[in-house]
């Protein structure tokens, strides 16, 4: 059963995004040449992603194409959605680089969603890490802000509901989530229901590390077997800007 289900997956009409500018789909290869690629994010980025609030596509990291989700104004939320929608029933894996950057201390943090809601999905400022109120959703916080219900300022969590108030499961980062990039990795187990985290710094030979390992069902939470995926973030009274790149999307590798 497992071995078909995984085979399944290689059939699994995944969405390969990536952000780079010199885009090359062997940058996150799917098992076999049936995951369809999406063009890089260029001019013609808008069929490709679905972008709310503050977010944007910027080209600030040198050649790269950036998806900066708050640019570092007070009280803002920003969200980026794949226009394809992804098949939550079918394992998956998504890395992502990001870099939150420009407050000292920054806030709030940005997080990784499964979500059922739409790719119009926004939701509150501050705390609300842009995703507070997407109640159909699976969200995967990386928070450099403490709020009263948060175990510190650099922690991630496993969210249900969209209501961060509430950690399914909570873990404190190995590395500085704030003022340094740092490269992430979400591997879901459809026929499992288990989601991993890792993450990692942006440097050469750096050791990733799994920080969540939580049993979460993406389709029941999400109430779609097929749904969008992509981020949220925000600001509040403190800010930051934040932004994402590298960001694919495939087919778990071996
Ligand atoms: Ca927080």
């Amino acid at each position: 059963m497992r071995s078909s289900r995984l085979a399944r997956g290689g059939l699994l009409a995944s969405a390969l995004l990536s952000m780079l500018a010199a885009v090359h789909a062997g940058g996150a290869r799917a098992a076999d040449g049936d995951a369809r690629t999406i063009e890089p994010i260029s001019a013609g980025y808008a069929d490709s992603l679905a972008l709310n609030g503050t977010a944007a596509v910027t080209s600030e990291r040198g050649d790269k194409r950036v998806l900066e989700l708050t640019n570092g104004s007070f009280k803002q939320a920003g969200s980026a959605w794949s226009t394809n929608r992804i098949d939550l029933t079918e394992p998956f894996e998504t890395s992502f680089k990001a870099y939150l950057h420009h407050g000292t201390p920054g806030a709030d943090g940005i997080a990784f969603l499964a979500q059922g809601a739409g790719p119009r999905a926004l939701g509150g400022w501050g705390g609300g890490l842009g995703y507070r109120g997407i109640s159909r959703s699976v969200a995967v916080e990386f928070d450099t802000y403490q709020n009263t219900p948060d175990p510190s300022s650099n922690h991630l969590a496993v969210v249900l509901g969209g209501n961060p108030d509430r950690h399914t499961a909570t873990a404190e980062s190995s590395i500085p989530l704030f003022g340094k990039p740092f490269q992430a990795r979400l591997r879901y187990d459809a026929a499992a229901q288990n989601l991993k985290v890792y993450v990692r710094p942006v440097s050469k030979g750096s050791t990733e590390q799994l920080l969540l390992d939580q049993n979460v069902d993406l389709a029941a939470r999400t109430g779609a077997t097929s749904g969008w995926v992509g981020f949220t973030a925000s600001t509040g009274d403190v800010t930051a800007r934040q932004d994402i790149y590298d960001w694919t999307v495939g087919t778990p590798q071996a």
